[in-house]
């Protein structure tokens, strides 16, 4: 009789020990009687610009203790060593999920390797990551950064047109984010390729101000040495822009309206910098990912699919609409 209930009880051991063979059960790691707590790893970029501070705060706004999470941040600035770092700190602490801003594009398989190994989903917020196996990841949510170019380069053909300049050539330069982020690939290919179809449009150069208020204002301080005429410039975020303003300005030209200045992200300050005529158009950005990816959170806890690709709403915003739409605005 003895023999039949052990071997009775070792099928049940194996039974229960596959149905419970996810580490996302209810009694994984941090259930807090019927209460489960959700560890996420979070691997932010930096405190580079306006927008990332804002898109920080949403992320720690929304990955409270009161609202299910114990999140732990780290802040990579802007280095992918330090990324990758995190991540394996990440792993090593057994998370529940990994959510990241990659700083660029590539690089990525090993630790995604490593996370999938770990059996820790990945999820990618703001930027995107190139890999041969896009199943290392589980999931993306973030600006459309080509049709931001793209929708600046309409925004500034309709500006011409408005103003009777659209016969005029004109001389283009180009403030690039940090080279190899997907907001630089999609943005620079965007206004590029939009430049191209117009042969008014002279690009003269492009250079990289890594996203930042001051190597935004270094670049543009080089530009005005090397060219004496620059019609418009564009910024690939509103720091470097506001940096471009400086520049402008310390070289005893009128921002806004000697060179027309566009720029990506449309923050808070960019709205005053609008009405006070010094940036013609800002296209959004939308930095609020932290209820996106709790809801992606909360739908997968529930047994819920996501979507692979989900892109967030933007608009163009410019010193016409700028009065009007900055008591809208959120960050
Ligand atoms: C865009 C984001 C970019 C912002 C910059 O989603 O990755 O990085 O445009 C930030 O302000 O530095």
């Amino acid at each position: 009789m003895k023999k039949i209930a052990a071997f009775t009880g070792s099928i049940l051991m194996v039974a229960l020990a596959l149905a419970g063979c996810s580490k996302k059960g209810p009694e994984a790691k941090g259930a807090k009687g019927d209460k489960k707590v959700i560890t996420v790893g979070y691997a932010q970029v930096g405190a580079e610009s306006d927008w990332r501070l804002a898109n920080t705060e949403s992320f720690k706004s929304t990955f409270t203790a009161e609202n299910g999470y114990k999140l732990i941040f780290d802040d990579a600035q802007q280095k992918q060593e330090n990324q990758i770092k995190a991540m394996r700190n990440f792993i090593q602490q057994d998370v529940d999920y990994i959510v990241v801003a990659p700083v660029v594009e590539t690089g990525w398989e090993t630790v995604l390797g490593e996370a999938k190994a770990a059996g820790i989903p990945v999820i990618l917020s703001d930027r995107q990551m190139k890999v041969s196996d896009d199943s290392l990841y589980l999931c993306w949510v973030g600006g459309n950064f080509l049709k931001e170019g793209r929708d600046s380069v309409i925004w500034l053909n309709d500006y011409l047109k408005k103003n009777g300049r659209d016969s005029e050539k004109l001389n283009v330069l180009l403030i690039q984010g940090t080279i190899g982020s997907s907001a630089q690939v999609g943005r620079t290919q965007g206004i590029t390729e939009g430049l191209a179809k117009n042969l008014n449009y002279n690009l003269l150069a492009k250079q990289t101000g890594e996203f930042t208020q001051a190597k935004g204002q270094e670049v543009m301080e080089s530009f005005l040495k090397q060219y004496d005429d620059i019609d418009v410039v564009f910024a690939e975020n509103d720091n470097m822009a506001w940096g471009a303003v400086d520049a402008i300005k310390a070289a005893g030209k009128q921002p806004g309206k000697d060179i027309i200045i566009i720029c990506f992200d449309a923050v808070h300050e960019t709205f005053n910098k609008m009405m006070a005529g010094e940036i013609n158009c800002a296209v959004e950005c939308n930095p609020l990912h932290g209820p996106r990816v709790d809801s992606i959170i909360k739908t997968l806890e529930a047994g819920g699919t996501v979507d692979k690709i989900a892109y967030v709403d933007e608009g163009v915003f410019d010193e016409a609409n700028a009065e009007a739409m900055l008591p809208t605005r959120k960050y």
